[in-house]
């Protein structure tokens, strides 16, 4: 793996001379002649591929341990949401995006954020409260966002963004455009009405939307079968006449597989898709939740730990010869002093001001 990764796109307040932007998503997938919207056909470009994948979600992964670490410190405040244990499913869908489509999603949104080329600066100054983060350290954790990337939030109120993806879709499709908008959210999200709204407009109106559920078995310390009538969610899409599918979120090829069927509906039918994509936190619901909880038993968390995306993507590439140890060993390194130097510049970042406070609360609709 390279160390010498540019980044195709900059995150807002990331800075001109961002020594953390080695997260250009796929870059070097595509340099080697693959698409990454399309299935690898030589060894050379099948590796450049999975390599890619793995250091998407590696970063994710060690960004947010250490983002654990900063939180249990006091560098970090307020909500704080990991998303540990899930980044196939960020992966996966996101490695099959254009630059020009669109993802919308909850306040989990660190590892979406990132697989979206947001660089590891932008998202830890945010997550610090500081200037430089990506929304100038008045979002932190739970409202990431970067309309360059066309990243729209991080949104904590569960499923109040799913009527905006419907909007956005609905804004895609009127315009004549052939991208998408992504819209994730977790499961529990489905027993609320604003799911039911949008994704019937969605449905009625073939907007090109891809609704993403990430199925993490829990809401905060609610199991699904407490809480929902039906336990295969994806069954759900029959309501809004919407092809629908489960998928295993631990896979990063299933999410990849079923993304890109969804996918090419939206941008050549303009056809909703709705995916149930199982997968497992495993962390608490947030930072101030214990790992295990008492909602669940170690021994479930052990047997899911055991199905762990990042464990299952090494393996696989080892047996096809696509990561040797050694640079299994040097992209660990890399990220990990990429996580450090986003640290270091968070540390450094100031605070905003105080006269802040009352920009960027309404939008100037005389300027541009
Ligand atoms: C409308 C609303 N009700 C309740 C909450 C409190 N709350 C925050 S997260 C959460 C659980 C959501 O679970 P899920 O949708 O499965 O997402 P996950 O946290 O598992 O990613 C709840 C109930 C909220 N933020 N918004
Ligand atoms: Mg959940």
């Amino acid at each position: 793996m390279s160390t010498t990764r540019t980044n195709r796109r900059k995150g807002a307040g990331a800075g001109a001379a961002d020594a953390s932007a080695t997260s250009a998503p796929f870059a070097e997938a595509v340099a080697a002649g693959v698409s990454a919207s399309t299935t690898p056909t030589t060894p050379e470009a099948r590796k450049a591929l999975h390599q890619e994948l793995l250091h998407s979600m590696l970063l994710q992964r060690r960004f947010e341990e250490r983002t654990a670490e900063m939180y249990a410190i006091g560098r970090i405040g307020g909500f704080c949401h990991l998303y540990i244990g899930q980044e196939a499913v960020s992966t996966g869908i996101i490695s099959l995006l254009r630059p020009d489509d669109y993802i919308i999603t909850t306040y989990r949104d660190h590892g979406q954020a990132l697989a979206r080329g947001m660089t590891p600066r932008a998202v830890m100054a945010e997550l610090f409260g500081r200037i430089d983060g990506c929304v100038r350290g008045k979002g932190g954790s739970m409202h990431l966002f970067d309309k360059s990337l066309g990243f729209l939030g991080g949104h904590g109120i569960v499923g109040g963004h799913i009527p905006i993806a419907a909007g956005v879709g609905f804004a895609i499709k009127y315009r004549g455009g052939d991208q998408v908008i992504v819209c994730f959210m977790g499961e529990a999200a489905v027993n609320n009405g604003a799911f039911h709204e949008a994704l019937n407009m969605a449905g009625l109106w073939k907007l090109p939307c891809l609704f993403v559920i990430e199925n993490n078995r829990y809401g905060m310390g609610t199991a699904v079968e407490r809480a929902s009538a039906i336990n295969d969610i994806y069954k759900r899409g029959a309501s809004y006449d919407m092809p629908r599918e489960m998928v295993d979120g631990q896979d990063v090829f299933a999410v990849r597989d079923a993304a890109e069927r969804a996918i090419n509906r939206a941008r050549t039918e303009s056809t909703p898709t709705l995916l149930e994509i199982r997968t497992y936190r495993f962390m608490g619901h947030s930072m101030s939740d214990a790992v295990s909880g008492t909602y669940r038993t170690k021994e479930e968390l052990e047997s899911y730990l055991k199905r762990d995306p990042i464990a299952l993507l090494r393996a696989r590439m080892e047996a096809d010869g696509d990561l040797t140890d050694a640079e299994w060993q040097a992209m660990d390194a890399e990220i990990k002093a990429v996580v450090q130097d986003s640290i270091d510049f968070a540390e450094n970042s100031p605070e905003p001001p105080l006269e802040a406070l009352h920009e960027d609360v309404l939008v100037d609709t005389t300027s541009d």
